[in-house]
């Protein structure tokens, strides 16, 4: 089994139930344990600013799924909680549910269909915080050690949520 990480977010309909669902889906991934998951957190938009917060969280899987096995499993997912990928889309659009491969192990790989580590995990807040709750030691490839790229990211807003 390979450990791989996965962070979740949502800003459109209900995130907190999207995150949520989406979680408990990730329970049940194909030839996939799920062994973490992070607190929810309230984050301000990063890249197109004019949107509604986030609801962002991550999950760790031990899987046999390679890589591309396992991306594919995440977009079917996304598919599924209405994720909606027009071809002519914004980037950095509100979405109902995007579900990205952060690590797979200790792969390091520039394929264009899928980078990892993602490739820019190491500067987001909404990515480190979540990850340093389950993972404070891990090396992100190329990097450096989770809680430290957190310490460089002081000036973004994120908030965890109080548990229900
Ligand atoms: N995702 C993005 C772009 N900006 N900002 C926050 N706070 N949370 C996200 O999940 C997010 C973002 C692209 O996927
Ligand atoms: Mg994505
Ligand atoms: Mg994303």
């Amino acid at each position: 089994m390979i450990r791989a990480y996965v962070a979740l977010g949502s800003n459109l309909g209900d995130p907190v139930r999207t995150i949520e669902d989406a979680i408990d889906a990730m329970a049940a991934l194909r030839g996939s344990l799920l062994t973490a998951i992070s607190s929810l957190y309230r984050t301000a938009p990063v890249g197109l600013r004019n949107q509604p917060d986030f609801i962002n969280a991550v999950v760790a899987l031990d899987t046999r799924l390679p890589p591309r096995e396992l991306l594919d499993e995440l977009s079917t997912l996304e598919a599924r909680f209405g994720r909606i990928r027009e071809p002519d889309s914004v980037k950095n659009a509100p979405r109902t549910l995007d579900l990205d491969l952060l690590l797979h192990g200790d792969t390091v790989q520039d394929d264009p269909a899928l980078t990892l580590p993602h490739p820019r995990m190491h500067e987001r807040a909404f990515v480190l915080a979540p990850l340093a709750e389950i993972a404070p030691e891990l090396v992100v490839p190329g990097h450096g050690r989770v809680a430290d790229l957190l310490a460089a990211c002081a000036g973004q807003r994120i908030q965890p949520l109080a548990r229900a």
